[in-house]
């Protein structure tokens, strides 16, 4: 039997633009470099296919250069799409860039129509229900529509918190298995995860808690040693990408696709 947590048959993904030098961060630490970033982004497209699945790679848009990172403008689940809300004003035409792909995929596409705002990097799918985030970006309007959306397909959704600074929930986690959550000491520190059996990143790899598990691969952010240690120790078959260039932009492993 599938688990639609994380087996997957397909994943869309989006080329950066050279605009991406002027994608959103909340801290300037550097302007990212296309040529590094397309050759990250490549590698990251042959793991997703490595595991035997259909990525679909659309196009560069110029006109927005936060578009590489498709995960805020959809949620994929099993029985439908929803197109999200970003609460980024400069991200909000992303989501009409992405629809006519999402119908092509899905039967049903839902949509968040607002006045709240929602973007998937605050949406973590596990095995038994949808845990939202609010942030700075995903407020508590939007979160409600979602859930009104989602409970038509049979899935219960939890509203939780991101902490104060961090961009978006799954900045600092991600899931491993239906059950099996990694996570930054200080989001778990938030009661969030209780029932679930929880992976701390090590102290000083924080951002190595934005990773993906895509069919038997973890996809993680290279240069946190101790945290591909612990997971291959768990069981999990790593693969490391560079991050370098999307760290620039507050931006991780999860972001770069969205996957169904
Ligand atoms: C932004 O600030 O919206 C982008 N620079 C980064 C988005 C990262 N997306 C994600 O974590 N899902």
């Amino acid at each position: 039997m599938t688990n639609p947590t994380y087996e997957f048959t397909r994943a869309i993904t989006r080329r950066p633009a050279s605009s991406i030098t002027d994608g959103l961060r909340a801290e300037d630490i550097g302007t990212p470099d296309l040529d590094r970033m397309l050759a990250a982004h490549a590698d990251y497209v042959a793991a997703l296919k490595s595991t035997g699945a259909e990525v679909i790679e659309l196009p560069p848009l110029e006109a927005f250069p936060d578009a590489v990172f498709v995960e805020d403008t959809a949620l994929c689940l099993p029985k439908g799409a929803v197109l999200m809300r970003p609460g980024a004003p400069s991200r909000l035409g992303e989501v009409a860039e992405m629809a006519p792909t999402l119908r092509q995929c899905y039967d049903e596409v839902g949509e968040i129509k607002g006045p709240g705002f929602i973007e998937g990097g605050d949406i973590l799918v596990t095995g038994r229900e949808i845990l939202v985030g609010r942030s700075a970006r995903t407020d508590a309007a939007g979160v409600a529509e979602l859930a009104e959306i989602v409970a038509d397909w049979g899935h219960s959704l939890r509203e939780v918190f991101t902490p104060e600074g961090v961009l978006h929930f799954k900045t600092d986690c991600s899931l491993m298995d239906a059950e099996t959550i990694l996570s930054t000491k200080r989001l778990d520190a938030s009661g969030c995860f209780e029932g679930y059996r929880v992976l701390h990143v090590p102290e000083g790899e924080e951002a190595a808690a934005n990773a993906i598990r895509y069919n038997n691969l973890v996809l993680m952010a290279a240069d946190f040693p101790r945290t591909a240690e612990m997971l291959d120790r768990e069981g999990f078959e790593v693969v490391q990408i560079s991050n370098t260039e999307c760290a620039k932009l507050d931006g991780g492993m999860s972001c770069l696709s969205l996957r169904f």
